[in-house]
């Protein structure tokens, strides 16, 4: 990566509203999101984190065959800089042993910060907004099912995510339910949907 501009490094005065974007589509992916959103709860300079309902989602670009994703949205709060935000997202990417080979191709976990307070940036490591989250239902409806009233740049996520191409393809996880049935299957765990399993997941 090249260095970050000033405003990509400074941290805030006071803390900022973030969102992240989590995707996943290989092994076990709720598990994953369960992880990563662990981690960035423990994470110093990460003060709350507030996630979405989760999205099954098909597949947008990439090589064909790929399995569904499970994509969610987080409303963080922070100290720290976006540029800070975002090795921390890579830091969570790689714990989860992702390696980027094709692009859109699968991926254990995809971290992707989506909008840092109203900073903007055409930096190329770091472009603010996230330039394709416009237009992906599966970063919108999520986010919109934590905030209905959320904006990006100034147009309601509502909105855009009634325009956005891949939105048929996004349905919402059902809640987790706990499994009431004896031990030794998914005591301690949520009844999980795991997306691409044979059967489909909802
Ligand atoms: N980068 C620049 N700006 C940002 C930002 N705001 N957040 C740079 C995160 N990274 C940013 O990212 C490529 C480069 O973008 C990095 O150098 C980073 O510094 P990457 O994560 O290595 O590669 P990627 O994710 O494969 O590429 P890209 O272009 O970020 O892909 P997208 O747009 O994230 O799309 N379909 C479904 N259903 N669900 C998905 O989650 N995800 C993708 C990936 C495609 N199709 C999908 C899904
Ligand atoms: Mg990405």
């Amino acid at each position: 990566m090249s260095a970050p501009t000033p405003e990509l490094a400074a941290r805030p005065e006071a803390p900022v509203a973030a969102v992240l974007a989590l995707g996943a589509n290989l092994g076990d992916v709720s598990e994953t999101l369960d992880a990563a959103v662990a981690a960035l709860t423990v994470t110093p300079g990460v003060l709350e984190v507030r996630p979405s309902p989760r999205a099954i989602t098909a597949p947008v670009g990439g090589p064909p065959g790929q399995r569904e994703y499970l994509n969610q949205v987080l409303r963080v709060r922070t100290t720290l800089s976006a540029w800070e935000l975002l090795e921390l997202a890579q830091r969570l990417e790689q714990d989860h042993h992702r390696r980027r080979t094709v692009r859109w191709g699968p991926r254990t976990l995809d971290v992707d910060l989506i909008v840092y307070g109203d900073l903007t940036s055409d930096h190329p490591d770091l472009t603010l907004p996230h330039p394709r989250a416009a237009e992906r239902a599966f970063v919108l409806l999520p986010w919109l099912w934590l905030e209905p009233e959320a904006e990006l740049g100034g147009v309601p996520v509502a909105e855009l995510a009634r325009c956005a191409e891949d939105a048929p393809g996004v349905r919402r996880e059902p809640p987790r339910r706990a499994h009431l049935d004896g031990p030794g299957r998914d005591v301690a765990g949520p009844d999980v949907v795991r997306p691409g399993r044979a059967g489909g997941a909802v």
